[in-house]
């Protein structure tokens, strides 16, 4: 007994359908331990793919959101999506899954928005917890934001429903009072961020894909360089333990919240899926929506051509051999079939043991998505290829810093950011609206890695570890991944939005107990 009761009466667990599970922990939770090992055995690549069915608006309802003040705006479209327990075929032969999905669907239900279309959307809670949800990435005013419970009138109480109000705007340049559209977004996901149950919650399924599209993005799929829709998949990656009963584990407290492992690897919600492709090339948007465990991608022929980061297209596609993506992190990626042969693995060739962080590389890794290539090459396939022109860049240039703040993120008695633990009423940072500032992100090491997330603006990596940092990294992010000692310096512009915001660690566990802050944008 490596931790015994004490640690597990810390966990912090308003539901009980978790809690028969609490008390059959009586065992540290290290992934390597043979109790929280899945005892089920399956076949992979025996079922299908799930996609996520796309999102439909509906009628429109009466509302209390406050629209960005932007010209051009189009008329809001309206959404309502129920938060509901579910069962689902996760392990193939294993219907009986509990989830708790948005629509009940796990992963939810995918978005695809245009620029200068608001959305609104009316979240029910049909589940027995409190949730919120936040669309990560995303350029929201700070009332619709869902940064945890510093604005606790976002929270949904069970029984009842909350609007978010999103704009689907770029951020404003103050100057010219138009959107910079270099900044606009195109993979963002919405997931739950409730204060001590973020894990808990997105771990038993909150998390979908919210897709933007601009005039900008619009013309690149359209003029034939990007594949159309039919062919733009998104896929994420989670990691999730079972017991006998095909039912998820979910214990965090017992390995003191360094993060919590699965042991069966769930892509779309599936286990180890296979996937048809024609020999064509298709666009994927690779999500690491894991709590704690982090992926590095590589296919067993071929590579990836990436065309964005997180939720932004890069100013020009960047081949990649193998792509790394910590909690949260995207990349949006094409894969060409044309010549592949009948049989394509995606596999994750990184090593982790701990919640803690990733290890070393193994080749060729865990396969955990199977692509069947059939048919011919096609014709008038996307023309996209290394080095062609997406999006431009606009970078935030050193003489607009107004200021520098240091950030040290660490491990106290619970996980800490500048020694303090996250406190919903007290803001660590009031930037000024429509300045930009130069930010120190630095893991005070002990083995641990933290990606750290900032909310409402893209930022721009300046150094790492005092270095100019990768191409594909040096443009735009939301989510900068530290691993033991690393420090990342990034610049951050505040526009749109003043109010209050959340940055934090994305290993939601860390993010539970309690690696978060608030930040303030004052005008
Ligand atoms: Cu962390």
């Amino acid at each position: 007994m490596k931790y015994g009761a004490a640690a597990l009466g810390a966990v912090t667990l308003a539901n009980s359908g978790l809690y028969f599970l609490l008390q059959q922990a009586t065992r540290s939770a290290r992934a390597d331990d043979e109790e929280f090992r899945t005892p089920i055995r399956f076949t992979p690549f025996t079922r299908a793919l799930p996609i996520p069915p796309v999102k439909q608006p509906g009628a429109l309802f009466t509302h209390r959101c406050a629209l960005p003040s932007v010209s051009g705006l189009n008329p809001p479209k309206f959404y309502t999506v129920q938060m509901k327990k579910a069962t689902a075929e996760i392990i193939p032969g294993h219907p009986e899954t509990v989830i708790w999905g948005y629509d009940g669907l796990y992963p939810g239900p995918t978005f695809r928005v245009n620029h200068n279309e608001p959305a609104i959307v009316r979240f029910s809670n049909g589940l027995s917890v409190n949730t919120i949800v936040h669309n990560h990435g995303g350029h929201t005013s700070s009332e619709s934001d869902g940064s945890d419970s510093v604005f606790p009138s976002q929270v949904i109480p069970p029984t009842q429903s909350r609007d978010f109000c999103y704009g689907n705007i770029a951020p404003v340049n103050p100057a010219t009072h138009q959107q910079e559209i270099s900044d606009f977004a195109s993979t963002q996901w919405y997931h739950d961020h409730m204060m001590d149950l973020t894990g808990q919650n997105v771990y038993m399924g909150l998390a979908g894909f919210y897709l933007l599209k601009d005039e900008l993005e619009k013309g690149l799929i359209d003029g034939g360089t990007l594949p159309s829709d039919a062919f733009d998949v998104p896929l994420v990656f989670q990691d999730r333990v079972f017991d006998q009963n095909a039912q998820l584990v979910f214990k965090p407290g017992a390995n003191e919240f360094d993060g919590w492992l699965g042991d069966v690897f769930v892509v779309n919600g599936k286990a180890q899926p296979y996937f048809n492709v024609q020999r064509r090339k298709y666009r994927f948007r690779l999500l690491n929506g894991s709590n704690a465990r982090w992926y590095e991608f590589q296919l067993s022929s071929g590579q990836f051509l990436q065309i964005g980061n997180d939720s932004w297209l890069l100013p020009f596609a960047i081949p990649r051999t193998s792509i790394r993506l910590g909690l949260a992190e995207r990349a949006d990626v094409i894969i060409d079939f044309r010549d592949a042969p009948g049989e394509v693995f995606l596999n994750n060739i990184l090593e982790q043991k701990e919640g803690t962080g990733p290890e070393g590389t193994t080749r060729p890794g865990t396969p955990l998505l199977k692509f069947i290539v059939s048919g011919s090459p096609v014709s008038g396939d996307a023309r996209v290829v290394s080095g062609t022109a997406l999006r431009p860049h606009t970078p935030i240039r050193p003489e607009e810093i107004v200021r520098t703040r240091r950030f040290v993120f660490a491990k106290d008695h619970k996980w800490v950011i500048n020694e303090q633990e996250f406190d919903p009423n007290r803001s660590d940072a009031t930037p000024k609206s429509n300045t930009a500032e130069r930010w120190i992100l630095k893991n005070d090491g002990g083995g641990w890695s933290h990606p750290v997330h900032l909310h409402l603006e893209a930022h721009q990596i300046q150094k790492f570890n005092g270095s100019a940092p990768a191409v594909y990294n040096s443009f735009k992010k939301d989510t900068t991944p530290l691993g033991p000692d690393d420090e990342a310096e990034v610049f951050i512009k505040f526009r749109t939005f003043t109010g209050r915001y959340v940055f934090h660690c994305h290993n939601l566990e860390h993010e539970d107990h309690a690696m978060m802050a608030a930040f303030n944008v004052i005008p």
